[in-house]
């Protein structure tokens, strides 16, 4: 038999994606490296569709229709090289690699680079939803040439999430590192959202006076308005869960050191490189670092503090509703630098992403889904050159209308000493950008004083020093 789709790497997504094909009609080759688990595949998920299975890469190639289509789920970074060094001997032109790994875009472009001069195609391909998105539909965000793009497209949309207006959640991002690039950006925006719901819960809890139980209660409400989305969803389950073994809630049992994969920090080194401020997902990384510094935490922890009491429960009620506002406002601002991130990165690397393509896709499968996204999409629908999605006249409505609430809201957690670096960020680059002058001017001219680097002016054109150490005179210096 031959098979329309073939997938090496058998662990937990790699498994799940091939079940996914196969679910939908696709015959599917499979292949792992250690081959007891293929063949637990088939003995397993047997009876769910068409599995081809390989116990060699020979074996494999030769079993998949012309042009072959390969999806490569490995583990992110030397074994995606080996994987690939192993098959491209193998395969002809035309032929289509698909990497669904976690692969960092530097690396998809220069394998796609490579590739390309052998005349295969190479597909980096951006999947999130994890392992259950993977078996019943992930957001799929493939960046490679065009036309490879084109012959993966049915397969690709058959098994990617709906939306709820149907429309599958994938889409031809841009050429080579495009996909995971965004796929990175998500993920970001992933560290900051998580960030943010953390503060918030805090707060509810430090401030508010509220059990997990009740906060569960709260983030419910919540889901059923604009922050209705799958991470405040699953908020609500772990804060209402107890754990079975001490009746506690589940949340005061876990260790509170939140650990990364490192997709957060590439996107803000990225950030860093291409000169984008993203101070939401910044912080967000930072706060997960500050969390496993066991040795600072320690060392900080008898330091004083305000002594304030929780407020009464009318007072809570009301800062309930602040909280609320502060996390909207925050979220906003944080996708508004996601996608700044993404737009700079469009250019630079010419990938010509349609920003509101990539809201489209993530309103369902990913991690981020949110009823929130299809928003985002109509912003960029009615602009696709907006310079930042605050700028949005419904967006910016909404920021104007929260703005009070979320000043309250950081206020209160300064005033009685709870840590919200995501919700203080976002309001600081608020203001910044609502701000018609910043004190960067001063900033320049010391720059100019100590080291000579020059400055311009607001009322003329042209490049000036002050010749500080003499004589104060202005020089042109163009
Ligand atoms: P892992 O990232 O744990 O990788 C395990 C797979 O890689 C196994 O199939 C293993 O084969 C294979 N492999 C390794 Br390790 N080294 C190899 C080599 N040198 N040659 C050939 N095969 C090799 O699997 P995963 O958690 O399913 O993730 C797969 C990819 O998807 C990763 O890039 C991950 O970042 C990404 N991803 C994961 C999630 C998630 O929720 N887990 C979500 C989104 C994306 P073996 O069986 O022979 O050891």
């Amino acid at each position: 038999t031959t098979a329309q789709i073939g997938v090496t790497g058998l662990a937990v997504m790699g498994r799940n994606l091939a079940r996914n094909f196969a679910r939908n009609g696709y015959s599917v080759a499979v292949h792992n490296r250690t081959a007891a688990k293929t063949r637990s595949l088939v003995e397993d998920f047997g009876d769910e569709g068409t599995f081809v299975p390989a116990e060699s890469a020979e074996e494999f190639v030769a079993a998949l229709e012309r042009p072959r289509r390969l999806v490569v789920m490995v583990k992110a970074g030397g074994p995606t090289d080996a994987v690939i060094d192993e098959f491209a001997p193998l395969l002809e032109e035309g032929d289509v690699i698909i990497d669904g790994g976690n692969a960092h875009f530097e690396d998809t472009r220069r394998r796609e680079k490579a590739l390309r001069e052998r005349g295969l195609h190479f597909v980096g391909a951006g999947i999130s939803g994890g392992e259950e998105g993977a078996l019943h539909g992930p957001s799929i965000m493939p960046g490679g040439p065009p036309e490879a793009y084109e012959a993966l497209r049915p397969l690709l949309e058959s098994i990617a999430a709906k939306a709820p207006d149907g429309v599958p959640c994938t889409t031809h991002i841009g050429p080579d590192g495009a996909g995971h690039f965004v796929k990175m950006v998500h993920n970001g925006i992933e560290y900051a959202d998580m960030q943010l719901i953390g503060e918030a819960y805090e707060l509810l809890r430090d401030v508010g006076g509220y059990a997990p139980a009740e906060i569960a209660g709260i983030f419910r409400r919540w889901n059923e308005g604009r922050l209705d989305s799958y991470l405040i969803e699953i908020t609500a389950e772990v804060l209402s869960h107890t754990d079975a073994e001490t009746g506690k809630p589940f949340v005061d049992v876990v260790l509170d050191r939140a650990e990364q994969k490192g997709t957060g920090r590439w996107t803000v080194q990225t950030a860093l490189d291409l000169g984008v401020p993203v101070s939401g997902i910044a912080e967000a990384v930072f706060a997960r670092s500050l969390s496993g510094h066991a040795e600072l935490r320690e060392a900080g922890a008898g330091l004083p503090g305000p002594n304030a009491p929780a407020l009464d429960a009318a007072d809570a009620e009301q800062f309930a509703d602040q909280v609320e506002q502060a996390l909207y406002a925050s979220k906003l601002v944080s996708y508004a630098q996601g996608w700044n991130m993404i737009q700079k990165a469009s250019e630079e690397y010419d990938w010509d992403i349609a920003p509101g393509a990539v809201a489209a896709i993530w309103r369902a499968g990913c991690i981020i889904r949110a009823a929130f996204l299809d928003r985002v999409r109509n912003a960029f629908a009615a602009d696709p050159g907006l310079p930042t999605l605050l700028a949005d006249a419904e967006f910016a409505k909404e920021i104007g209308e929260a703005q009070s609430a979320w000043r309250s809201a950081v206020a209160t957690a300064t005033h009685r000493g709870v840590a919200v670096p995501g919700f203080a960020a976002a309001l600081s680059y608020y203001d910044a950008l609502r701000a018609g002058r910043l004190p960067a001017a001063l900033t320049q001219a010391q720059r100019d004083y100590f080291g000579a680097h020059t400055y311009r002016r607001t009322d003329r054109e042209g490049v000036f020093h002050t010749l500080w150490g003499e004589d104060r005179r202005e020089v042109g210096a163009d």
